[in-house]
C-alpha cells in the first residue's frame, strides 16, 4: 500500500501488527528476537520483541508495553515507532546507541489483542480485554486494573459492566497473568518499566493507588520533570508530570504500581497525545509528532537509569 505517510504514520489492524513482529524479527535475526509470553482470553499470541545489540554479560534491560487499552490506537504505534526508529538509529544518533548498547528492551506491542481487534471491527471506543463476565452477561476487565496492587480499592469497580471493572481476582486476567509472569522472571535485569496509553498528554509514575509517596519519588519526579522540560523545548508542547494520584485520579491495580512494588524501581505510564480535542481519535497526521514526543522523554529516562 502506498501513500504520502510512511507506514509508522498510520494506524495497523492487528492483522498487520502481527506480520510487522515476524517481518521485523526476520529481517534483523542477530538483533530481534520474538518471545511468546502468554495468549489472550481469545487465545491470539501475545509476542515481545526484544532488541540485543550485543551479549555483554550483566546488561540491563528495560520493558515498553503498548495497548493495553483497546481505543488508544497511538499506543501500539508508539511501540512499532520505537522499535524502527531503534533499528534505524543505533550507529547513528549517540542517545539511542548509548541505551541500546548498554540495554536490552523488550516490546510487547499489543498487550489487549482482543480489544483492539474488536475497536477495528465493532467499537472504536472500547477500552477493556473481551473476556466474559456469566454472572452479568457483561464483557471485559480493565487490565489496568487487574494488577495485584491494592487491587480493587477506590478508583476501580467490582461490576463487570463498569469501564473499570478490576476482574474476578487479581492476575485473572490472561493478559495482565503474562505481563506479570514474564516480568517476575526477569525482574533481575529490568530496571525500567514503561507502559503507553493515551490521552492527556501526562508521564506519571507510582503511586496510583494511593496518595503516598514512593521511596524514590523525587528521583522519579526529576526524571518526568526532564523529559517534559524536553518535550516543551524541542516540540514546543506541554506535558505534565507527577505521581499517578496526586496528577489525575486514584487508581489500583495499575501495572506501573505493580512494577514497582515488584522491584522495578523506575517505572512510568506516558500519557500520548492529545490533551482532548481529538482524544482516542488522534488523526493519523499526528502519530509522527506524538511519538517522537514520546521517543524524546524514553530517551531521556532510559539515560538516566543507565546512570544511576
Ligand atoms: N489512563 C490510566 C488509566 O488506566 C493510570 C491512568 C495510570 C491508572 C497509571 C493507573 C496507573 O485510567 C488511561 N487513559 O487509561
Ligand atoms: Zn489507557
Amino acid at each position: 500500500p502506498r501513500s504520502s505517510s510512511s507506514f509508522y504514520e498510520r494506524y495497523h489492524s492487528l492483522e498487520d501488527i502481527y506480520y510487522w513482529i515476524n517481518r521485523t524479527a526476520h529481517d534483523f535475526p542477530n538483533t530481534v528476537k520474538v518471545i511468546l509470553i502468554g495468549s489472550s482470553y481469545e487465545k491470539r499470541p501475545l509476542y515481545v520483541l526484544k532488541l540485543s545489540m550485543n551479549d555483554n554479560p550483566n546488561k540491563k534491560a528495560m520493558w515498553l508495553d503498548c495497548g493495553i487499552h483497546a481505543r488508544e490506537w497511538v499506543s501500539p504505534a508508539f511501540c512499532l515507532w520505537f522499535v524502527h526508529y531503534s533499528l534505524s538509529f543505533h550507529q547513528q544518533n549517540v542517545d539511542i546507541t548509548n541505551i541500546l548498547d548498554n540495554m536490552d528492551v523488550y516490546i510487547l506491542p499489543v498487550m489487549n489483542p482482543d480489544g483492539y481487534k474488536y475497536t477495528w471491527t465493532t467499537n472504536r471506543m472500547w477500552r477493556k480485554n473481551r473476556s466474559i463476565s456469566k454472572s452479568s452477561g457483561c464483557f471485559g476487565a480493565d487490565l489496568n486494573r487487574n494488577f495485584d496492587a491494592n487491587w480493587c480499592t477506590e478508583g476501580a469497580s467490582s461490576n463487570p459492566c463498569s469501564e473499570i471493572y478490576c476482574g474476578a481476582f487479581p492476575e485473572s486476567e490472561p493478559e495482565s497473568q503474562a505481563v506479570a509472569n514474564f516480568l517476575r522472571s526477569h525482574k533481575d535485569s529490568i530496571q525500567l518499566y514503561l507502559t503507553i496509553h493515551s490521552y492527556s498528554q501526562m508521564l506519571l509514575f507510582p503511586y496510583s493507588y494511593t496518595l503516598e509517596e514512593s521511596d524514590n519519588h523525587n528521583d522519579l519526579l526529576e526524571m518526568a520533570q526532564e523529559a517534559a522540560q524536553k518535550i516543551r523545548r524541542y516540540y514546543r508542547n506541554i506535558y505534565r508530570y507527577g505521581a499517578g494520584a496526586k496528577t489525575i485520579y486514584l487508581a489500583p491495580g495499575g501495572s506501573d504500581d505493580w512494577a514497582y512494588n515488584l522491584g522495578i524501581k523506575y517505572s512510568f505510564t506516558f500519557e500520548l497525545q492529545d490533551r482532548g480535542r481529538y482524544g482516542f481519535l488522534l488523526p493519523p497526521s499526528q502519530i509522527s509528532s506524538a511519538c517522537n514526543e514520546a521517543l524524546l522523554a524514553t530517551k531521556v529516562i532510559a539515560l538516566k537509569v543507565l546512570e544511576k
